[in-house]
Parts: structure tokens; C-alpha cells; sequence
């Protein structure tokens, strides 16, 4: 069976029921990754347009939200793997992710300027020294062989980039990730009762009204928070849990300088037994230091959500002024940065979980407003009016 046909089949089917079936399964994708990637490097492009048209054809096989090879082995062997081998799967695919990264455009071209390079001068890309003296071909000759004229002005071909919030969420993923944190989604598309009810919020809740948003009919709504998908998890494996979930979410806000309609979140809940109020703040903290900078200092605020309790509010040393006062932390040295607390007893209960075995934390943040700070930008509507002017400079 191709690699190509097992990504299509569970685990289970698979016959992989242990940690060493699951990891020799990632060394096959992995190497066939590595495989592709060497073939397209070391073949011949007619020119720029070719080499681009390849490389993008490969990234997309791989890379492709939709139907890429990455996205398949997210579908069928880690979102359904089962509690025992879920944390060898999430952490086989992240190695796999982070390869895969060497298969966006922009590293690809990387790559084959540094081969181009090495063939022209007549060496070999691996021995890029020219240690192994007299094998490669005389720089003319390698050149005509790739297509390359190195007398001529370079082409300058616009490359897209990755949006602003793409690349914030990715960096907030990323730090989870190396915490053992695995990512899990959710739809859009929701049903009242798990955007609200099972989050402690029914019908009569004045919390409602805050998390308006747009009704598709009376029992189905664009959800307005990442929230849902911790019962959704839940429900699906139990305990314990350790996820992000980043993801579009939709509130019926007028745009303004910091609200927008649709708005992207990254949810995190983590469940185990004897789970404290302690290890949130310590992840929250580590997490802080790692994006805002190491001298970034936090503090915990007493809030309200109904889904959690006790709630609170994170707030940031402002990375700007380092606390001292300044325009964008409004002169009071800090700035909010996200919803936090313990999982309320009735939200594990929804989710299936017994809450006198299992305790658990919950957060959530709105991934403008870490982009809007990392960068300086002071109006979220900039990042969704498609201008390239400001998208280029990312
Ligand atoms: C929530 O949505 C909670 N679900 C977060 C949470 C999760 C708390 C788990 C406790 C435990 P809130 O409504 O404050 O909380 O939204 C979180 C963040 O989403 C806000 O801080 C803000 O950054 C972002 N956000 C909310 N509405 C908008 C909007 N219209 N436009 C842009 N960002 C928004």
C-alpha cells in the first residue's frame, strides 16, 4: 500500500496500536516528504515560471488546507486517534509539520537559488565549499543545464506573504505546541445549545447579550467565541485534555477600531486530575514571556464568565513602555490580554467529564489584538481590507 493510501485509513486500520507502529508510519511520510522535496531541487527547471508552477504544485500536495497530505493526516490519524496513542500522534505530526514547513514557496525558491548557485559555480550543493573539487560541471554548461543565465538582471517576481493573523496564530500555536498542547477545531457553524447552553449560559442569561451574534435560524448560529469546541472535545475524548483550538468566530459588533464581525480566537483547556488555578497561571505566564519577551510580567484580575470559575482577566506588562506608561496601555502600564479560569463543574459535567475525579483550566484570547500589538497597528479593519500596501509589508 502507497503511503498516499494509508493516509486515507484510521490507525486502527492501519493495525498501528502502539507508539512504534504510530512513529514508523510518520518516518514513511516523512521520508517520502524529504523525497519529493530532493527530486524537485535536483530537477532541471526551464525557467523562473517552471520552477515557480513546481514548487507551488508541491506545496499545495502537501500543504493545502483543504486536501493536502499534512491535512489528511490531521483528519483521519490524529483527530480520531484514540486517548492512549493521541499524544505520540500529536507529536509525530508536529515534527512533520515543522519539516513541512520547508515546502512553503518562499523557502522552496530558497533552496533551489542555493542549488542554482552551487551548479553554476560548477559544485555540488552538498559540498557547497567545492571540497569534492573537479566532479561538477564547468559553469557554463550547469548553467544552460538549469536554464539560468547568471549575466542577466534577476527577475523579480512577486511572491505572496502570510496574512498578519495567519502568521500571529501560527506563533501562538507553536509556543502551546512545545507544551504538549495539540490543536483541535470546530464549526463555525453552531448550534445554540453548545454555543450557550452547555456553557452555562441559558436562554434567560443577560451573557447573551454580550456574545450576540448572527442567527441562521432559531437553533443555529455563527459561534461567537471558540468556547464551544472545549464541550465538543470534551464529548470526544474525555479526560485528560490538553488543546488550543484557534479559529474564526462572529459577533454582531460594528467595525470599529478594535472590534470587527468576524474576529479569529485561540481557545486553550487543559483537564487532568488536580489541576489548579497555580499551573494556569504558570502556563499563562511562560506563555507571556515566550511571545511579549522574557521581561513581560503578568497579573491576574477577578472576572466573570459563566463557563468558568473562579474567572479572571490576564493582563501583560505593556511591551511598549515595559510598563512605565505610555499611548498604548493608555498610561497604566498594562494591557489585557485574555479570558481566563477554572472549567465550571456544570461544563465538565455537559462534557461528559466527572468533576469530582477531574479539574481543568480554561482560556481564551483574540488573536487581532496580539497582532495589533506586536505590530503597532491601531485598527483591526486594516487587516481585512485586502489593501497591499499594508499587507505587503508583512
Ligand atoms: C470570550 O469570548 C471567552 N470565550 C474567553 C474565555 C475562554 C474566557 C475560556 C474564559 C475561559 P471575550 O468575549 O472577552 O471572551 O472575548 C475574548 C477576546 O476576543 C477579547 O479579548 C477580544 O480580544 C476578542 N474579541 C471579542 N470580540 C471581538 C470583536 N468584535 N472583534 C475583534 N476581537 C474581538
Amino acid at each position: 500500500m502507497s503511503f498516499e493510501e494509508k493516509l486515507v485509513k484510521a490507525l486502527e486500520a492501519l493495525g498501528a496500536k502502539d507508539e512504534a507502529s504510530v512513529r514508523a508510519l510518520f518516518v514513511e511520510v516523512r521520508d517520502a516528504l524529504e523525497s519529493e522535496k530532493r527530486t524537485l531541487l535536483s530537477t532541471p527547471a526551464a525557467n523562473d515560471a517552471d520552477r515557480m508552477e513546481r514548487a507551488k504544485a508541491l506545496r499545495d500536495r502537501w500543504l493545502s488546507r483543504r486536501n493536502g497530505l499534512l491535512a489528511q493526516v490531521d483528519e483521519h490519524w490524529l483527530k480520531p486517534a484514540s486517548r492512549e496513542l493521541k499524544p505520540v500522534v500529536g507529536l509525530e505530526f508536529n515534527q512533520l509539520r515543522q519539516l513541512a514547513k520547508g515546502l512553503e514557496v518562499e523557502e522552496l525558491i530558497k533552496s533551489v537559488a542555493v542549488d542554482s548557485r552551487s551548479a553554476v559555480v560548477g559544485r555540488d550543493p552538498n559540498d557547497p565549499e567545492g571540497l569534492g573539487a573537479g566532479k561538477g560541471k564547468g559553469p557554463t554548461q550547469a548553467a544552460e543545464a538549469i536554464g539560468f543565465d547568471p549575466t542577466l538582471p534577476g527577475n523579480r517576481r512577486p511572491l505572496g506573504s502570510i496574512h498578519p493573523i495567519t502568521r500571529v496564530q501560527r506563533e501562538i500555536e507553536e509556543i502551546f505546541l512545545t507544551l504538549g498542547f495539540w490543536i483541535e477545531s470546530g464549526p463555525e457553524i453552531e448550534s445554540v445549545y453548545y454555543n450557550f447552553d452547555a456553557l452555562n449560559i441559558p436562554e434567560s442569561h443577560p451573557a447573551r447579550d454580550d456574545w450576540d451574534t448572527f442567527y441562521i435560524d432559531s437553533q443555529t448560529v455563527l459561534r461567537t467565541h471558540t468556547s464551544p469546541v472545549q464541550i465538543h472535545a470534551m464529548e470526544k475524548y474525555g479526560a485528560p485534555l490538553h488543546i488550543i483550538i484557534p479559529g474564526k468566530c462572529y459577533r454582531r459588533d460594528n467595525p470599529d477600531a478594535t472590534h470587527y464581525p468576524m474576529f479569529h480566537q485561540i481557545e486553550g483547556m487543559a483537564i487532568d486530575q488536580d489541576v489548579t488555578f497555580a499551573d494556569l497561571k504558570g502556563t499563562l505566564d511562560f506563555f507571556a514571556k515566550r511571545f511579549f519577551g522574557d521581561q513581560t510580567r503578568t497579573s491576574f484580575h477577578p472576572s466573570f464568565f459563566p463557563f468558568t470559575e473562579p474567572s479572571g482577566e490576564v493582563a501583560v506588562s505593556c511591551p511598549i513602555c515595559d510598563g512605565q506608561g505610555c499611548r498604548t496601555c493608555k498610561q497604566s502600564g498594562w494591557i489585557e490580554v485574555m479570558g481566563c479560569g477554572m472549567v465550571h463543574p456544570e461544563v465538565l459535567r455537559r462534557g461528559g467529564i466527572d468533576p469530582d475525579r477531574y479539574s481543568g483550566w480554561a482560556f481564551g484570547l483574540g488573536v487581532e489584538r496580539y497582532a495589533m500589538m506586536k505590530y503597532g497597528i491601531h485598527d483591526i479593519q486594516l487587516f481585512y481590507q485586502g489593501d497591499l500596501r499594508f499587507l505587503e509589508q508583512f
